[in-house]
């Protein structure tokens, strides 16, 4: 009896929602970083056992009110996966569950519900935390709740077991010797950007999309070409920085980063361009994928 299902993993920014498709995988597929917002479309996961496939999509933070139209299509992607979901898993932060950001997604919870309670590692007070997890089973009227620390790889199992019970009995639905569907191209673009969230500050991380211009695959290496579009001209010199330093530590980065994830050795190329305002512009969103035609 082989069993699959499609897992949304839902929960507000920061609660460690990559983290913990990550630590499930055991790679570091989907980029992390303590900045909000680092996640911005749909991606999934996939985890193959004998006995199932777990198809995870990891989601975009909820925010009560986007500011701009990336937001708005950054939610409209949590808003699908929701619809395609057989077990939804909200991660909550175990510090700071924060409920009653949820009130608006309960009733759009219309499947089996599991719940983390996410970065156990960092509570202090057991007590709070069990009196936390009291009051998350009443509020979404579910037993299924695990105290885990993504980060340390704590309990991630019990969280799998749960939803493994809960799958339906069916065929895999994707190549079971696979964790993605995503093109590498995409996934490589991602993890220049992971690195760009790491090296830059304030409005940076938020102005940039990175992408894969070309990919060839050659023998001993692949040579990629990659472009970092930013939002104004000012961005455009703090990306480079004096003399071009900036954009040579970004590249080396980068490069390093992807070459652990594809293990293979990698000729990096990146160049900056000048996308005015493009977080705004739905033509651009469209272009970037982030809206469809
Ligand atoms: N201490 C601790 N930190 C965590 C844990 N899970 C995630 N984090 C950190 O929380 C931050 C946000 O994680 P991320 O997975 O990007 O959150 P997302 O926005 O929900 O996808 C990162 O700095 C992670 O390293 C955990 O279990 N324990
Ligand atoms: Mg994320």
């Amino acid at each position: 009896m082989f069993k699959t299902a499609f897992v949304t993993i839902l929960g507000l920014p920061n609660a460690g929602k990559s983290t913990f498709l990550n630590a499930v995988l055991g790679e570091d597929l989907v980029i992390t970083n303590p900045k909000a917002q680092t996640t911005r479309h749909r991606i999934k996961g996939i985890l193959n056992d004998k006995d199932y496939q777990l198809v995870f999509s990891d989601t975009p933070g909820i925010i009560k009110e986007s500011a701009y139209r990336l937001q708005d299509a950054m939610m409209g992607a949590v808003n699908e996966s929701l619809d395609d979901a057989d077990v939804v898993l909200l991660i909550l932060d175990g510090q700071f569950p924060k409920i009653e950001e949820f009130e608006a997604y309960k009733d759009k919870i219309t499947c089996p519900l599991v719940i983390a309670m996410n970065k156990v590692d960092l509570v202090q007070d057991q007590e709070k935390l069990q009196a936390d997890i009291d009051r998350v089973k009443e509020y979404f009227g579910t037993e299924l709740i695990f105290a885990v620390s993504a980060k340390e790889n704590f309990n991630v199992s019990g969280i799998i077991n749960a939803l493994v019970d809960l799958a339906p009995e069916h065929p895999a639905f994707y190549d079971t010797d696979s964790i993605s569907d995503e093109n590498v191209r995409f996934l490589v673009s991602e993890m220049i950007r992971e690195q760009i969230l790491t090296q830059f500050k304030k409005e940076i991380p938020y102005s940039v999309e990175v992408s894969v211009t070309e990919y060839n695959e050659k023998e001993k290496l692949d040579e990629i070409f990659a472009t970092v579009f930013v939002e104004r001209d000012s961005q455009k010199g703090i990306m480079l920085g004096k003399g071009g330093a900036a954009i040579k530590n970004l590249g080396i980065a980068s490069r390093k980063r992807i070459e652990e994830f594809i293990k293979k050795k990698v000729f990096l190329s990146l160049s900056i361009k000048v996308k005015k305002d493009w977080r705004t512009d739905d033509q651009q969103l469209q272009y970037f994928g982030y809206i469809k035609k």
